[in-house]
């Protein structure tokens, strides 16, 4: 049976916000702490998420307002959402103040790192609207991509690692064959590393190498280059979205945030239904939980097709 679209947009976010709960707890463990403590059976403990969830509920808020991207709105959802006790990254966290207390959301995150911006995934952990989004247009969906991450990464390769995630949503969302995604990749990336990293993942999966051996090629660090590479191969290498997911949390270092972006990339692919009722459930509710992020995939799906049919350009005339 054929899966419907919103199920893929809705598993997308659920299955990102999923992946990003699961791993919370475990953030900064070793490979070998997580074994020890969880054995292979990786349980979802309280299903609070962290500023991966919380980033990408402003990416969506702001396209769904916005009926497409506005900067400037995106980065005033991001600062409306704020929460200290998710543990943002600390570039992400002063690009923030900065932009609250009057800088400009395009140029302030090119100042931080030596003037160099931020390489690290925090603009690739929330990419997943964006990737659902403009799933059918590679082109916009590369530049989306980038806006969206210049708010918060100024460095290309931030950038490119948050278009490289968002292409691999595209393509689930498309279900594109896997051998065939990776093809496709190669051909869509820009930068030398995410080439070398996609030829690495090429030659893991050929031998079903070990999960030391992942780290060691891809890495699990919260550098874009060290982590977007690393939710793609989790992916590709299982056949259902709770084994990529256990797996990538599996691996330790940036737990949440490869837990995420496998679980979009698998949520994409496999649609909301195959995301574990038990790890659903246990998702944190409220104002912004999950029947909210569930919501605003269905908005998103909406507001696409509204668009694509143009009934967004409609302008009723007045009569009177
Ligand atoms: N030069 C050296 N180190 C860098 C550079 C650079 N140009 N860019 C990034 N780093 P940050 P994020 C390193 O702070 O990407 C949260 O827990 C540096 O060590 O921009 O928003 C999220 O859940 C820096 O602190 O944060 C993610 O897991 C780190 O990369 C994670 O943090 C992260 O970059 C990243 O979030
Ligand atoms: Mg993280």
């Amino acid at each position: 049976m054929e899966l419907s679209l919103k199920s893929k947009f809705t598993g997308a976010l659920l299955g990102s916000a999923v992946g990003d709960a699961l791993g919370a707890p475990l953030e900064g463990y070793g490979m070998e702490k997580v074994k020890s403590v969880y054995g292979e059976n990786i349980k979802m403990l309280s299903g609070r998420y962290t500023d991966d969830t919380e980033m990408m509920i402003g990416v969506a808020e702001s396209l769904i307002e916005n009926r497409g991207f506005d900067g400037e709105d995106m980065a005033a959802k991001f600062i409306q959402n704020y929460h200290a006790r998710r543990r943002y990254g600390p570039g992400s966290k002063e690009v923030l103040r900065r932009i609250r207390e009057g800088e400009s959301w395009e140029v302030v995150s090119g100042k931080l790192f030596d003037g160099k911006g931020s390489y690290g995934n925090g603009a690739a952990m929330r990419i997943a609207p964006v990737g659902i989004f403009y799933y059918d247009n590679t082109d916009k969906l590369r530049e989306i991509a980038y806006k969206s991450s210049q708010i918060t990464h100024g460095h290309a390769l931030g950038k490119e690692g948050a278009a490289l995630q968002a292409f691999s949503i595209a393509l689930a969302v498309r279900g594109t064959e896997k051998e065939a995604m990776l093809l496709e990749l190669k051909e869509i990336v820009k930068s030398g590393i995410y080439k070398e990293k996609l030829r690495k993942i090429e030659a893991l999966l050929e031998k079903e190498a070990d999960k030391k051996a992942v780290i060691f090629e891809l890495g699990n660090g919260e550098e874009a280059f060290n982590s977007v590479p690393t939710a793609i191969y989790s992916f590709l290498r299982f056949d259902c979205f709770k084994d990529a997911v256990v797996y990538a949390v599996g691996l330790g270092g940036d737990t949440d945030t490869i837990g995420a972006m496998t679980g979009a990339i698998s949520g994409a692919y496999y649609g909301e239904g195959a995301i574990p009722e038990e790890w659903k459930k246990r998702l944190e509710e409220g104002e912004k939980g999950r029947s909210y992020i569930r919501w605003l995939g269905e908005e998103l799906h909406r507001v696409k097709f509204y668009i694509e049919t143009k009934l967004y350009n409609y302008v009723p005339k007045r009569v009177c």
